[in-house]
């Protein structure tokens, strides 16, 4: 069984980051480690969160791990919380990273053009360097244009994605994939770009007319679960953005639900089976 470690905080109430990515991943056949960066009460969207940082845990749990001599076929971080936990998180990578590692960076740091309450435009530039030791990266292009100093645009052409993917390729990445691109009237998916083959990718389903948060956490979460399951680049994508389409699909049909995350649990059967149809 393939094993991924993921480093990215708990947020008690409130469906994303870890609380996500455990129960899709384990869903997936991925055995799942999990490095708490912070234990929230709710993620920062909600006002008055109570945040206990988990920093100065984090390199004695993982000096434990290489003395059991335990690895990771991959390793997949998320939202962080300071600019010193993502030098530990750069050095854990590291200390744990071989030939055969696939490393993916998800920068959750903001959205819509505006960062999280927790951040400044200094953590955003610091996430670059995290960027920069990773294979894949899946920022949205809040993340990116905050990352690269590239202006944050609402309307756009295909050439302001494949410019800001060439920026972000120069970050160090090897292959970035931004996410929520919008290249049609009614459409919705992500681009990348391979910088070793020098190839723009991109994959596009319909809009479902819906934002809800916790989505990117999903998004990503699969697709760093199709990824360690050596399922194909573009099937990988179309994986995980037709399992987030689906998601929000899902949870529009329940008009009394909250605002704080989507019913992944309700979509779970229907990954299994995308993965069964690749192959998995
Ligand atoms: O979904 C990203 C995320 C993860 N963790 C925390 C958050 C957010 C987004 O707001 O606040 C704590």
């Amino acid at each position: 069984m393939k094993r991924i470690l993921t480093i990215q905080d708990i947020s008690c109430f409130g469906k994303c980051s870890l609380t996500v990515a455990l129960p899709l991943l384990s869903a997936m056949g991925v055995e799942t480690v999990i490095l708490p960066t912070a234990v929230l009460s709710t993620h920062t969207l909600f006002k008055g969160f109570t945040c206990k940082d988990l920093s100065d845990q984090l390199v004695p749990i993982t000096d434990h791990w290489k003395q059991e001599g335990i690895t990771f076929d991959a390793i997949y971080t998320g939202y962080l919380g300071t600019e010193e936990e993502i030098d530990t998180v750069i050095g854990i990578i590291r200390e744990f990273r071989n030939e055969n590692t696939l490393v993916i960076v998800d920068p959750a740091m903001g959205d819509n053009g505006r960062l999280y309450a927790a951040f400044d435009e200094h953590y955003a530039r610091k996430n670059a360097d995290l960027c920069a030791v990773a294979d894949i990266i899946d920022p949205n292009i809040t993340e990116a244009a905050f990352m690269t100093g590239l202006p944050y645009r609402e309307e756009y052409s295909e050439e302001y994605i494949r410019e800001m993917l060439l920026a972000l390729a120069k970050l160090g990445t090897k292959t970035p994939i931004l996410t929520g691109v919008s290249l049609g009237e009614g459409k919705t998916g992500a681009m990348g770009y391979d910088s070793e083959t020098k190839a723009f990718f991109n994959y596009q389903n319909d809009r479902v007319p819906a934002a809800y948060h916790g989505t990117g956490d999903i998004f990503s979460s699969v697709l760093a679960g199709a990824f360690v399951l050596g399922i194909s680049r573009a099937e990988a994508l179309k994986i995980a953005a037709d399992y987030t389409a689906l998601t929000i699909a899902e949870t529009l049909k329940n008009p009394g639900n909250p605002w704080y995350g989507v019913d992944f649990e309700a979509t779970i059967p229907a990954l299994t089976d995308m993965l069964k149809q690749a192959g998995k």
